[in-house]
Parts: structure tokens; sequence; C-alpha cells
């Protein structure tokens, strides 16, 4: 054991030193508000704080910090989008991403391992061809591969699905695809808003938000009311909670999505795999367990309760793609909450209530977003204008039929 962990093991002279302050109360009123300690929430403080001086910022969280969706995902990073207002937003988060276990001095284990999403008919290589066409045009590492290939960078891959699928014909491969430590960047955030001065409250929870004559007044928590002229939600999967507070319609549907890890295995997978015929995709995270998952649940419900029907049928699916998994433990499953929306792109920025700003629609696509949510809402909650790269997700576009759909290259299908 290094002399240096022995020395805090063993010495109360070197106590751990906390990640963030714990502000015993509430102020009486905050610049800004931001609901929802998630990696979104997290994020747009820091930026706040970072590229706009405001720094008297409250967080509220109502559980713990990450205990939402960020600290549920499957920790995907990728920009391969098939529209090009999707493609540049992603491009921007992973650029950021690449450099933020520097930038926030934590080890978030970025890890790029290359994204393969597979291709089991002429149809879907078709949308392959398309995506890689988008996405080179805009610079973007992505091209279509063809079987050889994939059997050289995936040796234990029965590209026949055991003869219960359709074969693997072709796929989309995207070099810079990466994984992350979901909860860590979450804490990273936290810790670089903290040093700056922002406020993060954690086990507080916005019951109401106050509206006067179409504007934020405040908002009423299970501590207390708060004044404040501006209020960023950033709560993913509660959202449609807190529209109804202020009255705003979106097209949001709450659905759960599900995964579950192996117990830890000898690196032997590097990429990551997607199969939207499947429903499946997976990848091996720098502790060797296999985290793997599937389409969302067929229903709308608010809950994030598992079940024995997910493991059973991904496990098979798995297995027919990875025959020697037969062999390998589940360890642990989970349920997260997923705002979807209609196009399967986010709704962002400003609405109806003066002052009421919306990180949202993040349904199963929104870690990969975590950096350039943050820096784009920071933007458009300090300037009250949305910030260029979000103006195509603005909550408005559902009337005026310019929707960005990017259901075709959203995860596995849905
Ligand atoms: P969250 O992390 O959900 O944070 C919202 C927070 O708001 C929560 O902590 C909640 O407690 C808090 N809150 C809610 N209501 C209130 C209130 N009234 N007062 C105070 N606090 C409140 N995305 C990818 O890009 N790649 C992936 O590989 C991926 N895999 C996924 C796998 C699964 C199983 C799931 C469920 C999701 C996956 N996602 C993925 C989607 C991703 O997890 C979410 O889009 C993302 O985490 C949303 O982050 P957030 O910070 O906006 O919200
Ligand atoms: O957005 O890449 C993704 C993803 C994979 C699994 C869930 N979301």
């Amino acid at each position: 054991m290094p002399h240096r962990l022995l020395k805090f093991a063993v010495s109360k002279d070197y106590p751990e030193a906390r990640m963030f302050r714990e502000p015993s109360r509430l102020k009486d009123e905050y610049d800004v508000v931001i609901i929802g300690g998630g990696g979104h929430g997290l994020a747009a403080a820091y930026y706040l704080a970072l590229n706009h001086g405001i720094t008297n910022v409250a967080v509220l969280e109502k559980g713990y910090l990450g205990g939402g969706g960020t600290g549920r995902n499957t920790a995907i990073v990728r920009s391969n989008y098939l529209t090009s207002d999707g493609v540049r937003f992603y491009e921007r988060s992973r650029e950021l991403f690449q450099g933020l276990s520097r930038e926030l001095d934590f080890n978030l284990f970025y890890s790029e391992r290359g994204h393969f999403t597979l291709a089991h008919s002429p149809a879907s290589l078709n949308t392959m061809r398309w995506r890689a066409e988008v996405n080179k045009h805009l610079g973007i590492d992505s091209e279509l591969v063809d079987r050889a290939f994939i059997e050289k960078c995936l040796p234990e891959m029965d590209l026949e699905c055991g003869g219960h699928q359709a074969p693997i014909c072709g796929a989309l491969f995207h070099p810079p695809g990466a994984i992350a430590r979901h909860d860590a960047v979450a804490w990273a955030y936290a810790r670089g808003a903290d040093h700056r001065g922002v406020e993060i409250h954690q086990k507080t929870e916005v019951t109401d938000v106050e509206v006067r004559d179409g504007e934020v007044a405040g908002v009423h928590t299970s501590k207390g009311f708060i004044k404040t002229r501006k209020v960023l939600s950033a709560v993913a999967g509660w959202t449609t909670h807190l529209t109804q507070m202020v009255g705003v319609q979106t097209p949001l549907v709450i659905h759960p999505l599900q995964a579950f890890v192996t117990e830890p295995l000898k690196p032997w997978l590097d990429h990551i795999v997607v199969s939207a015929s499947l429903h499946l995709y997976v990848s091996q995270s720098s502790r060797g367990e296999l985290v793997t998952g599937a389409s969302l649940d067929p229903y709308e419900l608010i809950s994030m309760r598992s079940s024995l029907e997910f493991v059973e049928s991904l496990s098979g699916q798995l297995v027919d793609l990875f025959p020697r998994l037969g062999m390998v433990h589940v360890l642990r499953q989970w349920a997260g909450l997923c705002d979807m929306t209609p196009d399967f792109s986010p709704i962002m920025g400003l609405t109806p209530i003066r002052g009421f700003y919306l990180d949202s629609g993040w349904g199963t696509w929104g870690f990969k977003a975590t950096p350039v949510s943050g820096e784009t809402m920071a933007h458009t909650v300090a300037e009250d204008h949305p910030h260029p790269l979000i103006e195509p997700f603005a909550l408005d576009r559902f009337e005026r039929f310019q929707l960005v759909g990017e259901k075709g290259a959203a995860s596995v299908g849905h």
C-alpha cells in the first residue's frame, strides 16, 4: 500500500477533504435557482460561475447529487447523430468531455472505445450510410464498415446472431465513441461550482414555483420560500411535475429505461456495441463489468422499479450476440426515468414564463450532453437569450413543426 494512502488511513491529522460545502441554511434570495442536482444542473451552475461570473446561485436537489439519471445511465458519449443540429451540439459536448478531467481536476475515467451501431438489414445499412455522410460532412470521425472489419475488431461476436436474428451485414463505426464515470461527472461539476461560490443544497425539494404576472418571483421548497427572478429546471424525468407548477405545456412523456451490469470480467470488450434490431447495447466498464441495456419500457410510468422480464429478455439477446456470456452472472439491475420528446431531441431554453428556463427532454440520450447543456444553459440564463447551439431545440418548435428528428440515431431502437 502506498505510504501516503496508509497515512490517510491511520491518522486523524489527514482527514479526507470534503468535496463541497454543505451550507446550513438557504438564503432569502438568489440571482439564479437551479432545480436538480444531476449533471446538467451542476454543470449549468459551474459554467454560470466560470463563464458569466454569476455565483449567487443555489442548486436545489430533492435527494442526493447524481441520484437521478446521472447516476443511472450507461455512460455512453458520442456525436454520430443524424441531423446537423444534433451533430454540432453533441460534438461540442464530446470536445468538452475530452478536457474535463483535467479542467475539473477529477478523474472521470473518460475512455475512447469506438462505437459500433450494427446493421442487420439493407434498410438499416441505408440509415447508417446517411448518418456517416452527415457526420463526415461535419468533420465527425464516422464511417460505414463491412463484416470483415467488424469481425476483426469484435472476434467474440457471432455475426450470425446464433441463427435467431437476421445476420449482421455492416455497421456504422464511430472511433471517438467513449464511456465515462457518470456519477463522478456530477461530483466534479459540484466541486467546481462550489469552489466558485455556488451553494448546493441536497435534500431540498422544490414544491412550487411562484409566478406573478407571467414572471418568476421565487420558489417554495421543503425548507421555505426563496426569492429569485431566474429558475432553471434541470430535472429530466421529473420535468412534467415542474412544468405543471408553472402551467407550461410540453409534449414530454415519461418512460422507464432499465439496465444491468454483470460480474466483473478481465478486459475483453474494447468497443461499445449497439444493435437496434436486437434492442441492446453493451460496453465493458473500467471495473470489468459489462454494462448493458435495451430500449425503453413500452409504457408511460413514473417509477424506477426494475423487472425480471427485462433481465431475461436482454440476457437472451446478449447471448445470441456474444455466446460466451452464457456463463456470466448478472450483478445488479436498475431503472431510471426518461423524459421523451416526439423527435428524440431535447427541449432547451426560454419558456412562455419569463425567468423560467427549461433544460429537459433528455430521454435516453442526455448524459453525453452534460457539459454542453451546462455551457449553453448557463449562457441562456445569463443573457436571457438562447445560445446559438440550442436554438433548434426551443420548446415552440413543436408549434412551428420544426422538429429535429433524431429517432434513427438515439441509442437502441425505441
Ligand atoms: P438527472 O440526473 O435525472 O437529475 C435531475 C435531478 O433533479 C434528480 O437528481 C432529481 O432528484 C432532482 N429533482 C427532481 N425534481 C426535483 C424537485 N422538485 N426539487 C429538487 N430536485 C428535484 N444518456 C446518454 O447520453 N448515454 C447513455 O449511455 C445513457 N444511458 C442511459 C441508461 C439508462 C438506464 C437511463 C435511465 C438513462 C440513460 N441516459 C443516457 C440518459 C441520461 O441518464 C439522462 O438523460 C441524464 O442523466 C439526465 O441528466 P440530468 O442532470 O438532466 O437529470
Ligand atoms: O445515447 O448512446 C446513447 C445511449 C446508449 C444507451 C442509452 N443511451
